[in-house]
């Protein structure tokens, strides 16, 4: 048993030396293999007496598992010695500065419609927002705009081929008063709301697109005149143009929702051709723009809103948010608002966090 031994004491010099899961696998099929020294002398137990298997056998089972155990201790410590290799050379360095990533800019339109939302809210409107697709009963009928109004025909409407459940004409709403419908037979009265979203009309032009943004209010409340309707306009128009200058004037006009109907006017001043809100339109280089529709809630509408007109009175208003944000930001092209341009976009867009705040200025650009 010198052979076992020496053996014994030679492969477990060899797996010490082994520097390679290769050679650790070399040596362990030259002693644990088929052909292998510990599997003969395993073999050799079969030939011998029973005293002899006494004394031999447990030296032979001892060598394999010692040789077994250093194979394994050996393998173990060449795999964690490649990973700190490899954790070593596949470090990074995260103290490099990154790669700037393109960025982004909010359109006119959005910074516009969150300005508006920002100074309505100042003085206690809430926005409100209600579906694209329409019934023709929200987008006219409760509106006072009867089977014969000229903005029903197919000319001018989005209509889609079939009807609701209730055998209402579906349609693209033509303006968002349908939400204001919504609000009012929802959550009753008192209301203070705004309404800006998507609405779409059968036109295109240079100065029309099929789809605009509009934003429109509604107050609703016990002794609502004029007066109300005036000063939140004015005040309104002043916030937004960050101007305390702006002059509003105001003309009778026809809404089928209002009675009476109120267009109004703001005053500009020309400066070198361009037309600059503020001042007086009847001042020299003046003029006056119409910028918004309004006036008190038709009687009949409040009555379609399921109220008691009666009781409840109130103010409303229209006006493009497209023709809002052009005038304010000088952009003269319509259509470029919808071409998608990231070139346009990066000239006229918003940076992600100039978020309007009263404080700060609804119209910061940073
Ligand atoms: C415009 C004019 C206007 C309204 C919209 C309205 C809504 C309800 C009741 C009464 Cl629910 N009126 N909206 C009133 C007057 C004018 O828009 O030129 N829009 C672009």
């Amino acid at each position: 048993m010198e052979n076992l031994d020496q053996q014994q004491a030679a492969t477990l010099a060899a797996i010490a030396e082994a520097g390679t899961p290769e050679a650790v696998e070399a040596i362990r099929v030259s002693a644990l293999g088929k052909q292998g020294w510990v599997s003969a002398l395993l073999k050799s137990l079969g030939g011998m007496t029973p005293d002899q298997r006494q004394s031999e056998g447990p030296k032979i089972h001892a060598a394999r598992e010692a040789v077994t155990a250093a194979l394994a201790d050996r393998k173990n410590a060449l795999e964690s010695a490649a990973l700190e290799a490899r954790l070593a050379a596949e470090t990074v360095d995260l103290s490099l500065p990154a790669p700037q990533a393109p960025r982004g800019s909010v359109h006119p339109v959005s910074q516009v419609m969150d300005e508006l939302a920002e100074i309505f809210a100042d003085m206690g409107f809430a926005a409100a927002s209600g579906p694209e697709i329409e019934d023709d009963w929200h987008n006219f009928t409760a509106l006072n705009m009867p089977e014969t109004h000229p903005a029903r025909a197919m000319h001018d409407t989005f209509y889609f081929p079939d009807k609701d459940a209730e055998g209402r004409s579906m349609l693209l709403r033509t303006h968002t008063s349908p939400v204001q419908i919504r609000s009012m037979i929802a959550q009753g009265a008192p209301i203070r709301i705004i309404a800006p979203g998507r609405v779409y009309r059968s036109d295109s032009d240079a100065t029309h697109t099929p789809m605009f943004h509009q934003i429109e209010g509604l107050v609703i409340d016990k002794g609502i005149h004029l007066g109300h309707l005036k000063w939140t306009l004015e005040t309104f128009l002043k916030a937004f143009f960050e101007r305390d200058d702006i002059v509003l004037r105001l003309r009778p006009s026809y809404f089928p929702f209002t009675e009476p109907s109120v267009e109004v006017d703001v005053g500009y001043t020309l400066i070198n051709g361009k037309r600059v809100v503020g001042g007086s339109g009847d001042a020299e280089n003046g003029g006056w723009m119409e910028v918004l529709g309004s006036g008190m809630v038709n009687r009949k509408v409040i009555e379609f809103g399921g109220l008691d007109p009666d009781e409840w009175q109130g103010f409303a208003f229209g006006t493009g948010v497209d023709r809002l944000a052009m005038l304010k930001y000088g952009m003269d092209d319509l259509r470029a608002f919808f071409d998608g341009d990231v070139r346009w976009l990066g000239h006229y867009g918003f940076g992600a966090l100039d978020v309007p705040t009263l404080s700060g200025g609804v119209g910061v650009r940073s």
